[in-house]
């Protein structure tokens, strides 16, 4: 076999990474190791900045996003003794589409199928070969029979864990990570939820999020220590830490019912660069990761693909400046996205060596963005996603 462009990886960055290079008539192949149930099953990310609506518009994969999508204007800080609204609309001009990532995957799996993208599933033992030679391999084995693609370029899709960034020699990748001693415990239930907006709650007892994924389906987050097992949490516990962590004026509104989805997701920042190495190109986790507080590893993954599609294009076209560029281009945006995600965090999150002078800058910081117009606009500019230049 051999195509154009060999993408490893089915997430939101390899579907996308396909379509944008479907509508230029540059062909790929999608190879991923997991069952379509099982990738269609993940609960991840939630919210949609406009950039990446606007791809999804783009590749004609908005249809049902447009029909059940939710725009928000704005969302809430919760400090415990008041509540700062970010009016993203008013600040920036600009809203964010709350539109679950499971339901992403699978609309783009769909149109994959229907324009008949080669898309491989089950997948194993993906490995890349001569990355740094005119045509790269990709092999792996696929109901215990040996494959073998080759292509022009590889784009490494396959998230933090995937074989893509593992493949590159060690001294030619920079890795830079901050884990942070805490996770997140998620819980998706089919109730109302508790507000029409997003609230992000910095509480004593430690952060908590209150999201949804439509007007019958909520989705909540409390922040718990590394130690935890999700087994350890009972749905009651969870109502009643959620509860208490968003307030007493929250708390009325929230409605409990059993959990569809409990778990317990690390928290880490974390960038590999450059991502290229030969004609393989990283994007999206594979990448880098930020912690989801600020709401942006779904949407980096699409920017990235955005670059790396503009510089295939390029490619084909006769110029390789997009290509050359693709990493600076991409890691600008990435660091950035970085920093918010980390500030965003350490704002909103008890750290264990947090002192009492820590948690006053906590406090000082969170009462001068009630107070201040431009520090308001600089956390809506932010979360509403910076411009791709
Ligand atoms: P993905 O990890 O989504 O996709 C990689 C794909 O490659 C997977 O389908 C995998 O099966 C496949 N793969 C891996 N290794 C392979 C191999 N060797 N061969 C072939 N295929 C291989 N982001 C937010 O913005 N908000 C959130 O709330 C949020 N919550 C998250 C919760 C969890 C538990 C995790 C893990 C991530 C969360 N994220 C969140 C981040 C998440 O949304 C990612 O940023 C997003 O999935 C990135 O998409 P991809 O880069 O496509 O990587
Ligand atoms: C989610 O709805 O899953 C979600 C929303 C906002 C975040 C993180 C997760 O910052």
């Amino acid at each position: 076999m051999r195509t154009q462009v060999a993408i490893i990886g089915a997430g939101p960055a390899g579907l996308l990474l396909s379509h944008l290079l479907y509508k230029a008539g540059i062909d790929c192949v999608i190879l991923e190791r997991r069952d379509r149930a099982y990738v269609e099953s993940r609960i991840r990310a939630g919210i949609l900045e406009q950039i990446t609506v606007d791809l999804l518009r783009q590749v004609g994969v908005n249809e049902r996003m447009d029909r059940e999508g939710l725009a928000h204007d704005g969302f809430a800080m919760a400090t415990g003794e008041e509540t700062i609204r970010i009016d993203m609309a008013a600040l920036t001009g600009k809203n964010v589409m709350v539109y679950g990532q499971t339901e992403v995957t699978r609309d783009l799996i769909d149109a994959a199928i229907e324009r008949n993208i080669p898309l491989l599933f089950e997948a194993e033992n993906v490995a890349v070969h001569d990355v740094t030679g005119a045509k790269p391999i990709v092999t792996w084995t696929r109901n215990g029979k040996q494959e073998k693609l080759e292509a022009d370029f590889i784009a490494g899709c396959d998230g933090f864990h995937g074989v893509a960034r593992a493949s590159i020699p060690a001294d030619k990748l920079s890795l830079f990570e901050r884990v942070y001693p805490f996770g997140w415990l998620g819980l998706l239930a089919d109730v109302p939820p508790c507000d029409h907006e997003l609230i992000y709650a910095s509480h004593e007892r430690g952060f908590a999020l209150a999201s949804m994924r439509s007007h019958t389906r909520s989705r909540y987050y409390v922040q718990v220590p590394l130690t935890e097992k999700v087994e350890e949490w009972s749905d009651e516990r969870f109502w009643d830490e959620l509860t208490v962590r968003l307030g007493p004026d929250v708390a009325p509104r929230i409605t409990r019912g059993p959990s569809l989805e409990k778990s317990i997701a690390p928290l880490r920042s974390f960038v590999a660069e450059p991502m290229r190495y030969g004609n393989l190109f990283l994007a999206g986790d594979a990448a880098h990761i930020v912690p989801p507080t600020g709401a942006k590893g779904l949407n980096l993954a699409a920017s990235d693909v955005a670059f790396l599609a503009e510089g295939l294009i390029d490619h084909y076209k006769g110029s390789a400046t997009g290509l050359e560029l693709y990493s600076t281009r991409a890691l600008s945006r990435i660091w950035k996205a970085e920093r918010f995600s980390w500030w965003f965090t350490s704002l909103m999150h008890r750290f264990p060596d947090t002192d009492a002078f820590g948690r006053r800058m906590q406090m000082a910081e969170l009462d001068y963005i009630k107070g201040s117009e431009t520090a308001r606009r600089t956390v809506a500019e932010n979360y509403v996603g910076l411009p791709l230049r």
